[in-house]
């Protein structure tokens, strides 16, 4: 059984990335700023929040270039993940987004190209289709932390009850685990929910979890030109893929603090911007 969720300790320091969508240069930078975290705190954490694949075709980055001019280098990103993971090897932590999942027996997605999973791996060698497969095969699925937070790609529903339930989801959707499936499609998949509903889901993790306390999703899977959104009161998107460049934010959190309101995350100390 592959783990597929975790729990974050109560201290140190924490980079959380969203969607990347094959911007190398994204993924450079927030390496760049990820280092620089390392030398002051050794044990500092990136989570990564999924989609790290599938770049815009060529009329997209014609037709809108502030959003989409970059060349596709999708293999590269999940090549310097696994490099980042073999040094640091718990402190970087890959979440599943919905392409991500297509590759490994999820619906393949739409978005560029009529099947970006048939794209993508048509462009690799066999050997790097394998590895490619390998690494998303191993990822979780959410993480939560004792700051009050929770992370995934999409924003799950009242259907999450407890977090080690995600453990036994297969991520082929021929699998019987009940309403596993459910739980892992709003997770991968799901924009947002109503307020209640992901307090629902908060109250039941709590139960499940003593002493999470948890009062925010932070979650990718959406864009917005602005770079951040606010949903609900209690679920954020931090964006850089579909933000105009100057936009681009990711968070850095300290595990050892409570977030439990939008506002407990200020603008330029815990959000900040990819090119500052
Ligand atoms: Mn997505």
């Amino acid at each position: 059984m592959i783990p597929r969720h975790l729990i974050l300790p109560d201290r140190g320091t924490l980079l959380v990335s969203t969607d990347l969508h094959g911007n190398a240069e994204d993924f450079l930078r927030l390496r760049q700023h990820f280092e620089n975290l390392l030398q002051k705190d050794p044990q500092s954490r990136w989570l990564l929040l999924g989609d790290v694949v599938h770049g815009p075709d060529e009329r997209a980055r014609q037709d809108q270039p502030e959003f989409y001019d970059f060349p596709d280098e999708s293999y590269r990103i999940v090549e310097g993940i696994m490099d980042l993971q073999a040094l640091h090897s718990r402190q970087v932590i890959f979440v599943l987004g919905n392409h991500d999942h297509g590759h490994v027996g999820g619906p393949r997605p739409a978005k560029f190209y009529p099947d970006e999973v048939q794209a993508l791996e048509q462009k690799l060698e066999p050997e790097q289709v394998a590895k490619l497969r390998a690494f998303f095969e191993e990822a979780v699925l959410a993480v939560a932390a004792p700051c009050g937070l929770l992370f995934c790609h999409g924003v799950p529903d009242d259907s999450l009850r407890d977090l080690c339930e995600l453990d036994r989801i297969g991520l082929r959707p021929a699998s019987k685990d009940g309403d596993g499936q459910h739980v892992l499609s709003c997770l991968l998949r799901a924009y947002g929910q109503q307020a209640s509903v992901v307090e629902r889901m908060f109250l039941q993790l709590d139960q499940a979890h003593p002493g999470l306390d948890l009062r925010m999703v932070i979650h990718g899977h959406d864009r917005d030109p602005e770079g951040f959104f606010v949903e609900e009161g209690n679920q954020i998107c931090p964006v850089i893929f579909g933000a105009l460049k100057e936009h681009k934010r990711y968070l850095v959190l300290d595990l050892a603090k409570r977030y439990e309101r939008p506002v407990s995350l200020r603008e330029g100390k815990e959000i900040r911007r990819l090119y500052a």
